[in-house]
């Protein structure tokens, strides 16, 4: 295991409620291209530990927020990827009050004045991550189809599909902009090496999606030892880690 996972400032942690501090500087965000399907084209991955869609395609689908007490200039969306347990279990990674919920997606993004994720990975400023709870419901949630119709064609580690559309990000995202509260934290990558280098950004409002679309997340094979069967790839979340002397703030609204 990477030293840092065993440093301070690591994530994910659970938000108790209580203990969090009203911060009015943790003003809106700002999105910039989130409410448009970018040019693309996007692709999915199975990297044997979840599933990731990379939205960065170069110059002319950007997609950067600023504002949200974020350092500047601005952070760029480079990537979205999933955690999930296993069926009939929860699998997010944070939680609020100890709730944890089915799954739980992470839009990455890269603070632009650094040159690149290795770069950023260096930096307690270097990485943005939004983090989205997921609630399960009966029905499916159109805006993920585009998406989880994809999964069946990354049915093994290593596999990557161009996504038939792209899709506008504010879909997946809660609320209408400038009316979501968020809890905001210093902290790390989830996987290793653990780099406390993650201004994270927890949504308080979950965003729905079927019970039949968290199946086909628990269905996506798993990295394996060569050779041996593909197993569905399940529990890909990290427990959680101490909050010790960090603060947890909340936007006002
Ligand atoms: C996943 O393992 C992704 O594959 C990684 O993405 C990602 O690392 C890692 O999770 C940690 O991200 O939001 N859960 S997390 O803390 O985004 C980065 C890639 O390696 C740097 C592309
Ligand atoms: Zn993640």
């Amino acid at each position: 295991m990477a030293p840092a996972c065993g440093g301070p400032a690591q994530s994910p942690i659970n938000i108790d409620l209580h203990l969090v501090q009203r911060d009015p500087t943790l003003r809106p965000f700002i999105f910039q291209g989130y409410d448009l399907a970018p040019p693309g084209p996007w692709t999915l991955e199975n990297d044997g530990h979840t599933v990731l869609l990379h939205v960065d395609t170069g110059p002319q689908s950007h997609l950067e927020m600023r504002g949200a007490g974020l350092p500047l200039p601005a952070y760029r969306a480079l990537q979205l990827h999933f955690h999930w347990g296993r069926p009939g279990r929860e699998g997010s990674e944070h939680s609020l009050d100890g709730h944890r919920h089915p799954m739980e997606m992470h839009v990455v993004h890269m603070n632009t004045r650094y040159q690149s994720v290795g770069e950023a990975r260096g930096h307690p400023d270097g990485l943005a991550v939004l983090a989205v709870l997921l609630a399960e419901q009966d029905s499916d949630n159109a805006n993920f189809s585009t998406l989880v119709s994809s999964l069946k064609n990354v049915s093994a580690p290593g596999l990557s599909v161009t996504l038939a559309s792209t899709f506008p990000l504010a879909s997946l995202l809660p609320g209408a902009s400038g009316l979501r509260r968020y809890y905001r934290y210093s902290g790390s990558l989830t996987t290793p090496g653990c780099e406390p280098a993650v201004l994270w950004t927890v949504f308080q409002d979950t965003v729905p999606i079927g019970r039949a679309q968290v199946v086909q997340f628990q269905t996506v094979p798993r990295a394996s030892p060569l050779g041996s069967r593909l197993e569905p790839l399940t529990e890909n979340f990290r427990p959680q880690q101490p909050l010790g002397g960090r603060r947890v703030s909340a936007s006002p609204a």
